[in-house]
């Protein structure tokens, strides 16, 4: 017979060993919270040499060369992406001074009655977010005032004859062109559109965005997928591919924090139908863990287990959605992706895990995911993951004159842009990863699609 432990002595062992536990866990989170700080400020570091580089090579410029230390405008004249994207980063991470630099070029150089077509998309989550986030971070109704008059030139965009937006318009004159759009560029507007009525009492921006989404949504499949493209006029599907990829992956992200920001039901409706769909015919368990693939948006069949650097968005999201055991295991994957190459590419095919896209143009998902799960989970898992993206981009994409995005993370042989979401949110997230958690009170904003938060400053 198996002789039982005395109970008296377990006991003492368990809370014996309990405390030196407890004093070892203290000393290795006092260790590990000098250790977040330093990374912290390493990241801050990081973050000036860009914008340091942007202002010696590039001052006014939409976007920073980081090779030939040139600068690079979007249209033929600039609407300084950088410093805009970049403000309210800098608040967040309290570099006073930069910030000034980036408020005076902003407020020198904007003016949107050019006679310029723009696309509405970026324009609105870059832009448009940017504005609402300065106005609201530094108080200054000038960025207000610019964001209706920039939203106004935008409208036209709506005036298509399902309300779906059209790809772009032209600020002066409101001619618009492009009628073959995508459900991201159609469904991620209600964030900044949105706000902008909450903030000004002015209802139609939300009506309009809110109408593009709803439209958007009537025309998914009786499975409840959306594919690619399609037109807005006729709101004929062009293409029936559903993924959570490039084209798609913020129309699902904003539906959910539409509903977080505004507490409107019909987003909520709509974003539980969507994550259903999505459960069940994007997501794929495989011996390697869970992928979201692409498949059909009527039969609901796999067509490939294609998978990028914008999916890895998805655990996030999925975080945010209270799902935090998918998220983890999604995100699992995501850092596999990032950790086989060193840097992760574009795109691979989880299947084989070979890369199909091999660039990395210095984007965030995979670290905005990591920083969701620690502020959710507080799990240190995260913080490592953060170290990894730290390290990987100060060795692979770190030059003399900024960061510059890969050609291929295979050669590591690099190309000659830095894409002002670099600033808005790579570092950001990668900073909010290792800052106090104070920094940013997550009850009460969401982040755009660009990583600019918006304050529910409205009942
Ligand atoms: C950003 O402009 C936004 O995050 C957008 O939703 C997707 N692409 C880039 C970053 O990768």
């Amino acid at each position: 017979m198996i002789k039982k432990p005395n109970l008296y002595l377990t006991i003492l062992f368990v809370l014996l060993s309990m405390s030196c536990n407890r004093v070892q866990n203290e000393k290795s989170l006092k260790e590990t919270q000098q250790e977040i700080s330093i990374l912290a400020e390493q990241v801050k570091t990081e973050f000036k040499h860009a914008w340091n580089s942007y202002m010696k090579y590039a001052k006014g410029h939409d976007a920073l060369k980081p090779l030939s230390g040139t600068g690079h405008n979007w249209y033929s004249r600039s609407f300084v992406m950088t410093p805009m994207d970049a403000f309210d980063t800098m608040i967040l991470m309290g570099l006073t001074e930069e910030a000034k630099e980036a408020k005076a070029l902003i407020l020198d150089s904007l003016d949107f009655n050019k006679d310029i077509m723009v696309q509405n998309f970026e324009i609105t989550i870059r832009m448009l977010g940017g504005l609402i986030s300065a106005y609201q971070l530094d108080g200054d109704t000038v960025f207000l005032d610019l964001a209706v008059d920039l939203a106004n030139r935008l409208l036209p965009v709506f005036d298509s004859p399902t309300g779906m937006p059209y790809w772009g318009v032209n600020l002066k004159t409101g001619q618009t062109s492009g009628n073959i759009s995508n459900p991201a560029e159609i469904g991620t507007l209600m964030l900044e559109f949105g706000s902008l009525s909450k903030l000004t009492g002015n209802h139609v921006y939300y009506e309009k965005a809110k109408r593009a989404v709803v439209e958007l949504y009537s025309r998914q499949s009786d499975i409840g997928l959306v594919g690619e493209e399609i037109n807005v006029e006729t709101g004929e599907w062009t293409n029936k591919t559903c993924h959570l990829g490039g084209r798609i992956d913020s129309y699902y992200e904003y539906l959910l924090k539409s509903w977080l920001l505004f507490d409107d039901p019909d987003f909520l409706a709509m974003w539980e139908a969507c994550i259903l769909a999505i459960d069940e015919y994007l997501a794929d368990s495989t011996d390697s863990g869970l992928w979201y693939g692409q498949a059909d948006m009527y039969t609901g069949e796999r067509i490939s287990s294609r998978f990028g650097a914008l999916d890895a968005f998805f655990p996030a999201v999925l975080a945010l959605n209270g799902d935090i055991g998918k998220a983890r295991a999604l995100q699992e994957n995501c850092f596999k992706m990032w950790e086989k190459w060193g840097i992760e590419p574009e795109q691979i095919d989880y299947a084989s895990m070979e890369v199909i896209s091999p660039s990395y143009v210095l984007r965030p998902e995979n670290i905005e995911s990591a920083f969701y799960l620690y502020h959710f989970t507080r799990d240190p898992v995260y913080l490592e993951m953060g170290k990894v993206y730290l390290n990987s981009l100060i060795k692979y994409c770190k030059t003399e004159k900024g960061y510059a995005m890969l050609k291929s993370v295979i050669t590591k042989e690099k190309g000659d842009e830095m894409e002002s979401f670099f600033l808005a949110e790579t570092l950001k997230y990668l900073y909010l990863l290792f800052a106090p958690f104070e920094t940013i009170d997550m009850e009460t904003m969401v982040f755009n699609t660009e990583a600019h938060p918006i304050y529910k400053t409205w009942d």
